[in-house]
């Protein structure tokens, strides 16, 4: 069911259609059916602050109580991206996601782990997850933003909340920054013909990484991993992480990330 967007004014004022959903399963899974099957303008947005079955990637979940957080997904049709730059879509997200959260948490530490969780004070407060409609013709990204959560609520003791960190969420404003600075990351994207560095992406994404500089283990696809110093991330986006004596970098375009020291 989906019930209208008058409570989210400034998210209205950025993006073409705004569902709001009083509860659903997960609002990327909704959206992806949902703009196969009928044309969804770019930068679309369904959301609840009830999502009973979140996805996080690789099956795992996104837990969170009735009230305790936001699901927000955003349609983006990036056809004109081309495709090996399509990687730096969700660490656009993460870095849209890290300014909107940082506005408004502006005495803590916030940063992005890559590719795009943000962390405050080194506990996820954001994930998201990037899926291609079934037409493969958009890209939905869902973020999950721990807004009202409790402590108690918290379900696992790396997250943390907007209320643990003692701040109340201001939903629609977070939103439309978000949502602003994603769309304005993607067309410089574009209008680079998908050069990162060009556009300055590259940068944006570099200047609020808090992987960068930290040891870190990575779980790669294969089931291998990986321990060193995560020293840049490369024009395609893919974490640079370096072996303990190691003369070159290898390459992480898909993995996951443990830091190791704060
Ligand atoms: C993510 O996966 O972090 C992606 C989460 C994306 C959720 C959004 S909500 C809107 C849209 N609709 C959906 O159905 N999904 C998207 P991943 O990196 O795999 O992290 C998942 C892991 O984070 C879990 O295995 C837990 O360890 C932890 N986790 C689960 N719920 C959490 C929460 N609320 N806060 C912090 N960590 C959580």
């Amino acid at each position: 069911m989906t019930i209208p967007a008058n409570g989210y004014p400034l998210t209205a004022a950025v993006s073409p259609r705004v569902q709001v959903a009083e509860h659903t399963g997960s609002t990327n899974a909704d959206l992806v059916v949902a703009a196969s099957a009928e044309e969804y303008p770019h930068l679309s947005v369904l959301l609840t602050t009830d999502q009973r079955s979140g996805r996080g990637r690789l099956d795992r979940r996104w837990e969170t109580p009735p009230g305790s957080a936001l699901a927000v997904s955003v349609l983006l049709r990036v056809g004109e991206l081309p495709l090996d730059a399509r990687g730096w879509i969700p660490l656009a997200a993460g870095w849209a996601m890290t300014e909107a959260i940082r506005a408004q948490l502006t005495d803590q530490d916030v940063a992005l782990k890559w590719p795009n969780d943000v962390l405050v004070g080194g506990r996820k407060i954001c994930g998201i997850l990037a899926e291609a409609t079934l037409d493969f013709a958009a890209v939905v990204v869902g973020s999950g933003i721990n807004t009202a959560m409790a402590p108690e609520q918290l379900p696992v003791e790396t997250a943390t909340s907007f209320a643990v960190e003692g701040e109340v969420c201001d939903e629609d404003r977070l939103m439309a920054d978000y949502l602003v600075r994603l769309d304005r990351a993607l067309t410089a994207l574009i209008a680079a013909g998908g050069d990162a560095v060009a556009s300055g992406l590259h940068a944006d994404v570099v200047g609020v990484c808090g992987t960068l500089g930290r040891a870190v283990r990575v779980s790669l696809p294969d089931g291998s991993v990986l321990e060193g110093t995560a020293t840049g991330i490369d024009a395609e986006g893919r974490l640079q992480v370096t072996r303990a004596g190691a003369a070159e970098p290898a390459a992480v375009s898909a993995g996951d990330i443990v830091h190791l020291r704060f």
